[in-house]
């Protein structure tokens, strides 16, 4: 699926109808949620000056994603009131709003909306869904939908767009960094994106706390026996590195670098669910599939699941008997 003409005029049409427009990207947002959210809420605000521009996620902005121009401005609530016109961005089902079991309605046709998003699992809840599973993020289509209907890409919008390109293709290194990557990340930076600022915020920066929990991370990697490279953390891991539960984001790149490995999860217990993240190098490995049998989903090399339950060790021990040593008893 690509984004056609006729998706990005429907775009405009909607949110030339509506009252209000809500702009909403998903719980636990990472950078192309935040990036997706604030570059099309600039987009729109400055294009539509006179119409309200709501920009709402359900959890708090995690810090590095504090140098972004308006990241304050977004709202963790919101009233909904008839006549709202809702666009949820990089958002693959209702539920990973935050809003599913409070604000039901605004999921049936009783309100108007838009999905932009690239997830292939997306589950088109929307009235009108623009969805490209090609597409590196959220931010990549959101560039492509402005530039067809002549949305004008200012500095802050383009850092906006460049941080979900970005941290969607980790730094430009996943698979998914295709030519059309980099042709988005020119224009971006031909329209002023302040890429040196993002590298810095999201990729050179890292709290003590943060070192702290990829450290124990890092430390209990396991191989299993069907090529996983395994890791865990415990709430107890979170509570005695200091780091809270988004710090984790990233860590698995360093999981997944065992060589040889078909795959690689880390497992994380927060309150009372596990949440598991999965990555793959491989082609013939779809991690996608194997979250999807625990009701999670993403992509071909890159998903998650989330699960309710803790955490519990498994140590094994095995005796294996010295060879050829003999016992030395001269005490020399
Ligand atoms: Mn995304």
């Amino acid at each position: 699926m690509t984004v056609t003409k006729a998706d990005t005029a429907r775009v405009d049409s909607l949110i030339r109808d509506a009252g209000r427009v809500v702009c909403v990207c998903h719980r636990g947002p990472d950078g192309d949620a935040v990036g997706s959210l604030l570059g099309l809420g600039l987009l729109l605000r400055n294009t539509f000056p006179e119409k309200t521009i709501v920009l709402l996620c359900t959890d708090p902005i995690p810090t590095p994603f504090h140098f972004l121009p308006s990241s304050a401005g977004i709202v963790e609530e919101y009233d909904f009131q008839q006549g709202d016109m809702l666009i949820f961005v990089d958002t693959a089902e209702p539920k990973l709003t935050g809003l599913l079991d409070e604000h039901p309605e605004i999921f049936t046709k009783a309100f108007r909306s838009i999905v932009i998003d690239h997830h292939p699992t997306n589950s088109l809840y929307a009235t009108h869904n623009v969805i490209d599973s090609e597409a590196s993020s959220t931010c990549e289509i959101i560039v492509t939908i402005a530039d067809q209907l002549g949305w004008n890409i200012d500095p802050d919008i383009a850092t906006c767009l460049l941080t979900g390109v970005y941290t969607d293709t980790g730094g430009l290194l996943h698979s998914n960094t295709s030519s059309e990557v980099y042709r988005t990340v020119a224009r971006l930076l031909r329209s002023g994106a302040r890429q040196q600022d993002m590298v810095r915020a999201i990729f050179r920066t890292a709290k003590l706390s943060t070192l702290k929990l990829w450290g124990r991370v890092l430390e209990k990697i396991s191989v299993t026996p069907e090529g996983g490279a395994v890791s865990a953390v415990t709430e107890g891991d979170f509570r005695a590195s200091g780091a809270d539960y988004t710090e984790l984001t990233g860590a698995i790149d360093y999981v997944n670098a065992v060589p040889g490995m078909r795959f690689s999860m880390i497992l994380s217990e927060r309150g009372g669910t596990v949440k598991g993240s999965l990555r793959t190098l491989r082609d013939d490995v779809d991690v996608s599939a194997m979250a999807g049998r625990f009701s999670g989903g993403g992509h071909k090399k890159a998903a998650g699941f989330s699960i309710p339950g803790k955490l519990q060790p498994e140590v094994r021990w095995k005796v294996v008997e010295e060879q050829n040593e003999e016992l030395d008893v001269s005490g020399a």
